[in-house]
Order: C-alpha cells, then structure tokens, then sequence
C-alpha cells in the first residue's frame, strides 16, 4: 500500500523507506510537514502516514491536528515517530489524532509490527465502507432490475420539484405502465415477465438524458422524471419512448417478447406536491388505459399547492 513517510533527518528517512519498500510497500517521502499536508489534500491521498514530530515549518503534531480537520469517510491512520519518549508526550501526541507513535530510535521489528497494524486497520474500514455502500444501494435499488426503487425515486421526485420551483424550471412527471402485463405472466410465466421487466428498464435507462430519472414504483409501473423548459413541450419525449417501446422485441427466456405501454404524464411548476402530481399523473394514465392502451395522455397543466398572488 501506499505509505507517506514525513522525517527531516535523511538517514532516518532512508531507513525507513528502506525497511517498507522491503515489505512491498510503496513509499512516498518528504522532508516537509507542509509538503505532508498538501499530500493528505490531493485525490489519492496516502491512506497510511509516518509523521516525525519535529520537523521544521509544520511539526508532525499539526500535520495530524489538520488532517483529523479533513471530511472524508476514509481518515488515513497516522503513526507519530518522536524521540520524546516521556508518557505526556506520548498522551499529547495521541490527543492530536495520531492512531499510534514509534519511538526513536526505532527497532525495525516494531515498525513492521505497527505498520501492519494500521495496514489491518485500513483494511477492516474498507470493508465497512464496503458493506455501508452495499446496504445503501439495496436500501435505494429494485433488486429485480437493478433501478431506483420507489422510495429513491420518489425522493429524487421530491428533490427536482424543489428545485423547479427554486429555478421556475417546469418539471414532466410520466407513469408508465406496462399495458396487459397480466397476460404474458399468464401465456409465458413469471420469470418471463421479470425478463420483460428487466429489458425494458434497459430500454428506459437508454431513453434518459443527463437529467432524467427513472426508478420502478412496483409491479409493472415505472415513474420518470424530465426537468423541462417552461416552453417545452415534453409529451414528445414520451411518445417517443412509447414507440420505442411498442418497436422493441425484448428478449427473454421464452425468445422475444413485444409489450406496449400507457403512459400519464402531469406536468409541475413552482413547489407542487409529489401527492398532488402523482395522482394527476395516475388520472392521465387512467385515461391512457381507457383510451385504448399503447399511447400517452396528459392531464392538466399545473398543480401548485401554493397559490401565489
Ligand atoms: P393494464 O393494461 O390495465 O395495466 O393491465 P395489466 O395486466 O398490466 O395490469 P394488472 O394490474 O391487472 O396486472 C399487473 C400484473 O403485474 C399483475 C402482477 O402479477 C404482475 N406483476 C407485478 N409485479 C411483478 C413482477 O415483479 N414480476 C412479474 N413477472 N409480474 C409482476
Ligand atoms: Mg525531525
Ligand atoms: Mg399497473
Ligand atoms: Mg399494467
């Protein structure tokens, strides 16, 4: 792993780098506690430090008192190197922030063992990033599809409608549902229609620009989300997606499928409600259905729930 050694004294420095080059690690030396901080501020930043604690300019103490100031969720650990061995010193440079202290002179041995510490320490954080990651995507995707979830999109919705307003940008909302789904679980089975599922939230996902958003409420029903020019008129965007739909052949493990969709679409402007859109929305797709299916409706213009004067 990458390891910073900060040490002003040259033999000291070498012999440092020397005996962790020689464990296969990679070594980044300084002179400098002010070249050390700058280090800690770059993208890839070391993950594992050995910090002198006098050094000229920034001594090693402030070094770690300013990288322990740093936002990240992965805080690099930090061992002291200092030849003042009295138990104050130790206590205040571990009050600084320092993870651990090496004494010097330094027995080889010890320095290895105190590496491999932190090298353990890294690694076990890691792997609660890891894991933290991992559980906050499920917490936000459909497993099936692999999409936004209903809470994530429906977040995402809250999120753009105050947006739009604080922008007076207009924003499209599309419910779109999957016309007679019922019958191709019916004619080819379940799993068939988790593999229609899957295929068409692949065709969504490539219908979206930079900012759309698209996520699956349940079921067979997908809720999309276009910010909008006030003078633009998004149901092109929708029917283009229909018929892209409706020209697709999807495959899945019965062969290839064709299905249709519906699609009510709500438009809203200065701080409309997500209640209040999507039950204009789910209007517009009841209308669709009733319509005849395959095709793409619109009710009302704007649904604001302060009324400005
Ligand atoms: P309409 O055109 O009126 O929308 O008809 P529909 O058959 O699509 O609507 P309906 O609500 O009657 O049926 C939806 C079906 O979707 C019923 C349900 O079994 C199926 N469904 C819901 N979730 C899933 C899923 O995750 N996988 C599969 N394969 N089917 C699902
Ligand atoms: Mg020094
Ligand atoms: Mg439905
Ligand atoms: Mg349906």
């Amino acid at each position: 792993m990458k390891i910073l050694i900060a040490e002003d004294d040259v033999t000291s420095i070498t012999l440092l780098a020397n005996v962790l080059k020689n464990i296969g690690h990679e070594v980044v030396e300084t002179t400098r506690g002010t070249e050390a901080w700058e280090k800690f501020q770059e993208p890839d930043a070391p993950r594992l430090a050995i910090l002198d604690w006098m050094m000229p300019e920034m001594d090693g103490v402030e070094v770690v008192r300013r990288v322990r100031s740093l936002q990240t969720d992965r805080p690099p650990y930090l061992i002291l190197l200092t030849a003042r061995g009295k138990k104050t010193d130790i206590i205040a440079g571990l009050e600084s922030g320092a993870d651990d202290y090496l004494a010097k002179p330094f027995d080889i041995g010890e320095l290895r063992a105190r590496v491999e510490v932190g090298r353990r320490m890294i690694e076990m954080q890691d792997t609660l990033i890891r894991s933290r990651e991992a559980l906050a995507h499920q917490a936000t995707h459909d497993p099936l599809t692999g999409m936004l979830n209903r809470r994530a999109i429906l977040d995402h919705l809250q999120k753009e409608l105050v947006r739009a307003g604080r922008h007076a940008n207009a924003l499209a909302v599309g419910i779109c549902d999957v016309d007679h789904f019922k019958q191709i679980n019916d004619t080819y089975g379940h799993q068939t229609g988790d593999d229609v599922l899957c295929g068409l939230s692949k065709i969504l996902a490539e219908s979206l620009r930079e900012y759309d958003f698209v996520g699956r409420m349940g079921g067979e029903e997908f809720l999309l989300i276009t910010p909008l020019r006030m003078e633009n008129d998004c149901l092109f965007l929708f029917e283009r997606l229909r018929r892209k739909i409706a020209d697709s052949r999807i495959a899945t493990r019965s062969g290839e499928v064709t299905v249709t969709v519906s699609i009510g679409v709500a438009y809203a402007v200065d701080g409309s409600s997500v209640d209040v859109i999507l039950e204009a929305a789910d209007r517009a797709l009841y209308q669709a259905k009733n319509d005849g299916r395959n095709r793409v409706a619109k009710q009302g213009h704007c649904f604001s729930v302060e009324n400005r004067t």
